[in-house]
């Protein structure tokens, strides 16, 4: 799976070609006013400059009621009309759709940490699926930063003591720079991130992935064990608790002796747990049937390592 994701074409979120909307709505119409104005300057500078010989006194005007009420009614309305055309705009920007999925942020000098729902955490690198909308809710650790994505057109300070948030729908898959847009100390212009877009099969795949990274991770051995043990059915015919069942008691089996069936004792070591597991029918307890199955398919060499860990602490 590809780290950097080409970008396809389209929006880079649901918003974004929006915002640029309201940019060119307000840049069209000051540029306009500037051509109008300056126009009408450089005109009249030409038009009424002094010329040698033609003496004409500069007329007297007091007022133009009419040309006030024009000037000040149409800026008027056009101001009103930025408003509400940026205010519908932002709106949408504010308000998150429902179940957006929620990703905690916490801003510290000079690095981004995302929680993910299910508690995995990253540093840096905000990995999504493309069509989702999400969340992020943002607090700081130190100082005043700002979380920055230029192609989504959105920016949100990120306060110490207080949590801000920024939702968007990215639409494209892709990497977009994150950065911090608050001059938050020396380290300032390190403190930049990635957002990593992904089509969701992949998203799918990479989280399942991370998932049981961090489980295994987390877990310790004798953890895991336990959760196979319990998974894989040997309380069936194993007890933990000294009672014999189909099979004997699994209490205290560690390093005590067991007499097989041909008659042989042997101390129960590492050896002997793992090859009662992967091959039962290899040494035969006495008094019982050789009816375990084996776990050699089932059971990878880490699972078996981990049962046997468990099985050490059933003292
Ligand atoms: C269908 C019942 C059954 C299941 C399920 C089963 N066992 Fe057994 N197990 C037995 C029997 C019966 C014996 C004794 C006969 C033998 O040695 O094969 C035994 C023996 C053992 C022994 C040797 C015990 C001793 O006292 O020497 C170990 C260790 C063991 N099993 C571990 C496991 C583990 C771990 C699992 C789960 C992954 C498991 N068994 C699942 C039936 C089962
Ligand atoms: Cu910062």
């Amino acid at each position: 799976m590809p780290d950097v994701y080409p970008l396809t074409s389209g929006d880079a979120t649901l918003i974004a070609h929006s915002v640029d909307g309201v940019f060119i709505f307000i840049l069209a119409i000051a540029s306009f006013f500037f051509l109008l104005t300056q126009g009408f300057l450089i005109y009249f500078a030409l038009k009424y400059r002094r010329r040698k010989g033609i003496e004409q006194p500069t007329p007297y005007i007091t007022g133009n009621t009419v040309l006030e009420i024009v000037w000040v009614i149409i800026p008027s309305l056009l101001l009103v009309a930025i408003f509400g055309y940026g205010m519908v705009v932002f709106l949408r920007m504010r308000t998150p759709i429902p179940g957006a999925m929620e990703v905690q942020v916490t801003a510290s000098q000079f690095q981004w940490s995302f929680k993910y729902p299910d508690g995995r955490t990253a540093l840096n690198e905000l990995r999504l699926p493309v069509g989702k909308p999400v969340k992020l809710i943002m607090t700081s650790k130190d100082v005043i930063h700002g979380f920055f994505v230029p192609a989504y057109r959105q920016k949100q300070d990120v306060l110490p003591g207080r949590y801000t948030y920024l939702w968007f729908l990215p639409r494209q898959a892709g990497s977009f720079d994150l950065y911090c847009s608050q001059y938050c100390g020396t380290g300032h212009s390190i403190m930049r991130g990635k957002i990593l877009v992904m089509p969701v099969a992949d998203y799918q795949a990479w989280e399942e992935r991370e998932e049981q990274k961090q489980k295994g991770a987390a877990a310790s051995p004798v953890e895991k064990g336990e959760k196979l043990f319990q998974d894989s059915g040997c309380l069936g015919c194993h007890s933990i608790d000294g009672t014999p069942k189909v099979g004997p008691t699994l209490k205290g089996i560690f390093g005590s002796t067991v007499v097989l069936d041909n008659g042989k004792t042997l101390t129960a070591d590492e050896e002997y747990l793992r090859e009662s597991i992967v091959d039962p029918n290899a040494k035969i307890v006495k008094g019982y049937q050789p009816v375990m199955p084996t776990f050699k398919a089932t059971l990878k060499d880490d699972d078996v390592a981990a049962i046997i860990a468990y099985l050490k602490t059933l003292k």
